[in-house]
């Protein structure tokens, strides 16, 4: 037999895959080895909307194609090779602005019945961000009340939602030059629900048939949910639960305890996790479970919830996205709670071999096999304590069958954009000046956004880690979020020691600074926080006055999510250069894979590649980098610093 792939670089996940097999449990990992992903409808040449097909349109393999045979290629409506891969990379950024905007919808419906005073036991945490926000958008202040003004900023985001003309908000945040290129190019967000149905509409059969005008469509949706859903999720958020400023804390499986009752919140919405956090250290609680035998009780996520839980509370990181079935073979378990995306159908099914509950909250979500305790947000927190009495109930049924692995690695999270600003600013004055100094002078060589998902096609986190080291390595400063930001912190990339990974200037930054050469930014929602540190940068000066002319990439190395096709499509829209890795959805097409890969960037300054070999991305990346530094001006100080670092070692060595 031939040696047995490994299929994580992570010992933790190594380990439970090992138990799960010897525990008789199906898995993704699993699941990836028997199915193969379909070769049509992975390089988008399938089409399933209408009940014609599906259409399957692909070039035949190794072979030259001679413009009358390109003409049969359609489907039964007519539809080519083109508008079919176009429709369905765009039906993917609707899916991935949807998810983003229903989140930030939702945030926003609780904000404002908190303002209203309907829904207890939340408050407004940030009263600065709330007043700053007012100004921005308008609201009066004078001397009315946080729940007044609260009102009419709640009343406004959700309105942006619904808005039929004009344009979002939030766009008015962005550079200039920026704005006025949306606006010249059509691509300026009206509504964040018109534009996902504009999508919708304009794939049904025999409705857009030009791909470059499904594309533009494409770019519009995804600007709504970048500076539009995305945003308002965070900027509330925020508001609500307070903004993030730096927290120690811990990441892996290993975070689970023996001895305590484990309480795993997975999925992507704060609303309930920020109350189940407040219920998990009510000591009616605790005295419960002391009661039942535990020494207390542990909470830890997955996935998103877990990193905005994280951010703003410490809570420890059970682990991203493809650990979330081996969370459950540990067998200490006692309830998994989850709200919505990202969640494996496989869970209740997987919990019957141990005791673990799976509970759903939301009514957007349902699994079958689940406890449904459906979240309210007028009696939160009677609905926190449910989840958490269940889960203290179950905690005397644990088997024997437990081993929780011994990984777990510290990390540091919390980088708001306001905290970047605070802590590069020093004592007196918030600002980016000293990160755009270390840019300019060339310690800083440029700066990097890695993010996204797992994907059980591709070894678990080798591609983010990988990739991250080679960017620090060249002094490229990484800021995260996701599940990608989870795979660094337990590869031990985000505490200050990892300096050591990162090349001379950068490390001299950290150290100076005392912040690790990667910086964790949150959920995926909060790619809006990278938007914002981008613009942060391009107002203070130097550096051109655009986020395209910034020494500036994007990646996403082991994507699978409808939501990072949108995330990767409004970075590109807003200038910046985006890679994927794994496997690319329009390849079937050679002219809209050359679209998105060449002439975007003539439009929008921004452009996607697909590179699945992390270190080959990360170089695409410093290439695209050092031609921006270059047409800044700023190539040569770079060598000047690398020059003084050199002739400081050959000093040093005397
Ligand atoms: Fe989901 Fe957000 Fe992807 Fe992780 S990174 S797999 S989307 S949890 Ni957003
Ligand atoms: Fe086939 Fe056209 Fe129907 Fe798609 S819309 S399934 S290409 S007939």
């Amino acid at each position: 037999m031939a040696e047995k792939e490994i299929k994580s670089v992570d010992q933790a996940t190594i380990e439970m895959l090992e138990k799960a097999a010897s525990d008789g449990v199906n898995t993704a990992f699993d699941r990836a080895e028997t199915m193969k992903p379909c070769p049509i409808g992975s390089v988008g040449s399938c089409c399933s909307n209408c009940g014609q097909g599906p259409c399957r349109v692909p070039l035949a393999r190794g072979k030259e194609e001679t413009p009358e045979e390109k003409k049969k290629r359609r489907g039964i409506c007519g539809a080519t090779a083109e508008t079919i891969a176009a429709r369905n990379f765009i039906r993917m950024i609707a899916g991935g602005a949807a998810a983003h905007s229903d989140h930030g919808r939702g945030v926003a419906e609780l904000f404002l019945a908190v303002a209203k005073g309907e829904a207890p036991g939340y408050e407004i945490k940030d009263e600065q961000k709330l007043l700053a926000l007012a100004l921005e958008w308008g609201v009066e202040i004078g001397d009315r009340t946080n729940n007044e003004i609260a009102i009419d900023i709640g009343e406004k985001a959700l309105a942006e939602f619904g808005r039929q003309e004009g344009e979002l908000l939030f766009l008015r945040r962005a550079p200039l030059k920026r704005q006025e290129l949306w606006r010249r190019e059509g691509v300026a967000p009206r509504g964040i629900d018109r534009e996902v149905v504009e999508i919708m509409h304009r794939t049904h059969a025999g409705v857009d048939q030009d791909y470059q005008n499904l594309l533009k469509q494409g770019v519009r949706t995804s600007l709504a949910d970048g500076w539009g859903g995305s945003m308002i999720a965070t900027e509330l958020q925020d508001i609500l639960f307070g903004t993030p400023a730096p927290v120690l804390s811990q990441v892996n499986l290993g975070v689970l305890k023996q001895d305590e009752v484990n309480i795993i919140i997975h999925g992507h919405e704060p609303l309930l996790s920020e109350m189940i956090v407040a219920a998990a250290q009510d000591p009616e609680m605790i005295e419960m479970a002391k009661s039942k035998g535990a020494k207390g009780i542990n909470l830890a996520g997955i996935c998103c919830t877990a990193n905005e839980i994280l951010m703003r509370h410490g809570v420890p990181l059970a682990g991203n996205f493809l650990q979330q079935e081996l969370a459950l073979v540990t067998g200490a378990v006692d309830a998994m709670v989850v709200d919505v995306q990202c969640i494996m159908e496989s869970l209740p099914d997987i919990a019957q071999c141990y005791h673990t509950k799976i509970i759903t909250t939301s009514p957007k979500a349902k699994i079958k096999g689940a406890l449904h305790i459906e979240f309210d947000e007028h009696k939160a927190m009677e609905g926190a304590k449910e989840v958490v009495r269940t889960a203290i109930e179950n905690f005397p049924k644990r088997g024997s069958n437990v081993r929780i692995p011994q990984e777990k690695h510290d990390l540091i999270a919390g980088f708001s954009h306001e905290t970047i600003n605070y802590l590069l600013g020093g004592l007196f004055r918030a600002s980016y000046r000293p990160l755009n100094d270390n840019i300019i002078n060339g310690r800083i060589r440029g700066v990097a956004g890695v993010v996204g998902c797992n994907n059980a096609r591709v070894k678990h986190n080798e591609g983010h880690i990988a990739m991250v080291k080679e960017l620090i390595k060249n002094d490229v400063l990484v800021l995260q979020t996701g599940c990608s930001a989870m795979a660094s912190a337990m590869a031990g990339l985000m505490v200050p020691e990892a300096a050591k990974y990162a090349g001379e200037g950068l490390a001299s930054v950290c150290e100076t600074v005392g912040i690790p050469p990667v910086l964790h930014l949150g959920a995926c929602v909060d790619n809006s926080r990278i938007l914002m540190a981008a613009t942060a940068v391009v107002k203070d000066g130097g550096l051109g006055d655009d986020i395209s002319e910034l020494p500036v990439a994007g990646a996403a190395p082991e994507w699978m999510s409808e939501k990072a096709i949108s995330i990767g499509q409004y970075f590109v829209a807003s200038g910046v250069f985006t890679v994927f890795g794994v496997t690319w959805p329009t390849t079937g097409s050679k002219e809209v894979t050359d679209f998105l890969f060449k002439d975007m960037e003539e439009i929008y300054g921004g452009m996607w590649a697909f590179e699945p070999d992390p270190i080959k991305a990360a170089h695409l990346m410093i290439d695209h980098i050092d031609k921006k530094r270059k047409a800044l001006g700023i190539d040569k100080a770079r060598e000047r610093v690398l020059y003084d670092m050199e002739m400081r070692r050959e000093l040093e060595a005397v």
